[in-house]
């Protein structure tokens, strides 16, 4: 049976989302990064980096979010039978998502949320890196329903996850119509909202994933 080890997390929320939408059968094991369990032996046995999410299945262990995502997208079949092209446009959102919008919307979450010394001008700078990365992602929702086109796809998946934060980050989607109206219809999908159900309960700790 496929592991999911994670967390309460923006990355370990796209796993949840990928495994809800697609109906693969997992075991979900909770790793309480704020306690630490990151840091075990057993833990670090499959990912040295310390991090979740990460999923072992078939012997093979993967970490890294997106790389997860594509490993389970392949494996349900899922989203990348479509053309060359698609395909293409799913792997740059997964790049951009883990080299931009995810490392950037994170210093937002830590200058505006975390650091104990406060620093308006660190604040100020990722805010509007943030904001041109908003803009960027608006334009591209213009005249598509979703990333890859009309398809649902875990390039969704991914570039979702850190959006849903906009209002615990302070950033408005007022002037992003577009990804407003993306984010709402990804919301909408039962997959979504059981994920980030699950997540937002402490159940986690004891339940071994959604209930059906
Ligand atoms: N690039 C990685 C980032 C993983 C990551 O930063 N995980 C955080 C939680 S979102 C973590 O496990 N932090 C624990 C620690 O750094 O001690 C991915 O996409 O999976």
């Amino acid at each position: 049976m496929l592991k999911f080890y994670g967390y309460n997390t923006i990355n370990s929320l796209k796993i949840l989302m990928c495994l809800l939408e697609t109906g693969l059968d997992y075991d979900f094991i909770p790793i309480n990064i704020r306690k630490g369990d990151q840091h075990s032996t057993d833990f670090r046995t499959l990912n040295p980096a310390g991090k979740v999410p990460v999923i072992s299945d078939e012997g093979r262990i993967l970490a890294e979010s997106n790389a997860i995502l594509l490993y389970l997208a392949k494996k349900a079949g899922w989203g990348l039978t479509t053309s060359a092209e698609n395909i293409d446009k799913i792997n740059i959102w997964l790049f951009y998502q883990a080299s931009s919008q995810g490392p950037y919307f994170g210093q937002v979450e830590y200058w505006s949320a975390i650091a104990k010394t406060p620093n308006a001008d660190a604040l100020a700078h990722y805010t509007s890196i943030a904001k041109n990365s908003i803009a960027y992602l608006n334009k591209e929702l213009e005249n598509q329903k979703y990333l890859c086109a009309d398809i649902y796809s875990i390039a969704d998946i991914a570039l979702f996850s850190w959006i849903n934060e906009c209002d615990h980050l302070g950033l408005s989607l007022e002037d992003a119509p577009n990804i407003a109206r993306w984010s709402k219809a990804i919301k909408a999908r039962p997959a979504t909202t059981k994920a980030i159900e699950f997540f937002g309960d402490k159940s986690i700790f004891t339940a071994k994933k959604p209930t059906e």
